[in-house]
């Protein structure tokens, strides 16, 4: 096991159900630690380009229109494992297919509107927490609990 830090995003439809504590509670119970928050009202530009290697399915136009619908909460995550953690606590894209007690299981509405992004992979979450955090704005500390 090693420590890893992965990218999170609590989207549109989280902020307007009022599930930010909640999300956020949960990721600090299952041993992810905050180490950057801030909240934003992505551009268009920067949700096309966070979500670029999707450009070419069918759903791309939607999922823009949606990740600018309104504010997000951008984080960076740091744990043991910290990619696969994070994407199991969220559970599958699709809420119907989300295994029980999984943020998107709770949260989600339907498949777009799914609450949460976790970044897929190590090398993808680099690129992604990139995208979002210069490192100076990452903080270094311990639990102590
Ligand atoms: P994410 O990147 O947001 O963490 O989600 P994911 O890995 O579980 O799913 P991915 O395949 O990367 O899809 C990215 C996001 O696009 C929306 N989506 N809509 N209408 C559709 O069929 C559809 N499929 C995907 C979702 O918001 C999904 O999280
Ligand atoms: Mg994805």
């Amino acid at each position: 096991m090693s420590k890893e830090r992965t990218l999170s995003i609590i989207k549109p439809d989280g902020v307007e159900k009022g599930v930010i504590g909640k999300v956020i509670g949960r990721f600090e119970e299952e041993g992810l630690k905050p180490v950057a928050i801030r909240m934003a009202r992505l551009s268009q530009a920067e949700a096309e380009g966070f979500y670029a290697v999707h450009k070419a399915r069918p759903f791309f136009k939607d999922l823009v229109s949606f990740m600018t619908s309104g504010p997000v909460v951008l984080m960076v995550l740091e744990g043991e494992n910290a990619v696969a953690k994070n994407r199991e606590v969220m559970g599958a894209t699709d809420p119907a297919k989300a295994a029980p007690n999984t943020l998107r299981k709770l949260h989600a509405s339907n498949i777009e509107k799914n609450t949460v992004h976790g970044s897929d992979s190590a090398d993808n979450a680099k690129v992604e927490i990139a995208y979002f955090f210069p490192e100076t704005a990452i903080s270094a500390y311990e639990w102590k609990r």
